[in-house]
């Protein structure tokens, strides 16, 4: 594989998408063939699973299935896009990768770390991301900007503070155990300072060999 993977994470608010096509046209005018996608969904198949995930239902989806319909988007999303991405040399950035599992299924739901890893053992086959930005803020500050937006909210958006306080939780102390892959973007601040410092984590990113 010679080109590099990215994914952005952080809990609901915290202006992932808003910086995705930022990343995306830096690397660009780098240069580099730059392919954008996303988790759950980023083909045919994950995106059907991705409303299945994400559409709201009078009856709850039990938790191992949620975990489950994850990491098969999952499995569809590497084989598909991500690998023959990175072979051809290019640089994948997605929205999300298993480290959304780990936080969301695992520190939100409270499913065993245990059991995600074998899964993540399984599905990934040592495809893991090179950098993945974590976006961290405070939980009311990504839930108020989640209200301002105005949009109906999906099935995990509906979820309580205690929720996404777990998930940050999760998302953090990941952090701290990988710091050399897991690099910490301050998301309260402004779009335009937090392009500064996703600047400079890509420009160290382009001096990395492969
Ligand atoms: N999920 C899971 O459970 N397990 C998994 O393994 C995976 C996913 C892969 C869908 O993900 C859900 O799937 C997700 C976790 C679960 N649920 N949640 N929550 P998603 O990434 O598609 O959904 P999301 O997290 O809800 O993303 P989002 O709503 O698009 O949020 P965002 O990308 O972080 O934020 P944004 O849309 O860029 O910004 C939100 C608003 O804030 C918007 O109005 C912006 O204009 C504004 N904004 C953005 N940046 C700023 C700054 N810096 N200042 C002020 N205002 C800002």
């Amino acid at each position: 594989m010679t080109g590099k993977f990215i994914s952005i994470e952080g809990i609901e608010g915290a202006g992932k998408s808003t910086q995705l096509q930022f990343i995306a046209d830096f690397l660009t005018a780098r240069g580099k063939q730059v392919v954008v996608t996303r988790e759950p969904g980023g083909t045919e198949l994950g995106e059907k699973v991705r409303e299945v995930l994400l559409q709201p239902s009078e009856h709850p989806m039990a938790q191992d299935t949620e975990l489950l319909l994850m990491f098969a988007a999952r499995a569809e999303h590497i084989q598909q896009i991500i690998l023959p991405a990175l072979n051809r040399g290019d640089w994948v950035l997605s929205d999300r990768f298993v480290d959304a599992t780990f936080a969301y299924q695992g520190g939100g739901r409270g499913i065993d770390e245990q059991r995600i890893q074998a899964l993540a053992e399984w599905t990934l086959q040592g495809c893991q991301t090179d950098v993945t930005f974590l976006f961290d803020l405070p939980v009311a500050l990504g839930q108020k900007r989640v209200e301002q937006r105005q949009q109906q909210k999906d099935r995990f958006e509906l979820e309580k503070q205690a929720f996404f306080e777990r998930v940050r939780n999760c998302y953090l102390s990941r952090a701290q155990a990988e710091p050399n892959r897991i690099k910490l973007i301050d998301a309260s601040h402004s779009v335009e300072v937090i392009q500064q410092q996703l600047t400079q984590q890509l420009e160290l990113l382009l001096e990395t060999p492969v």
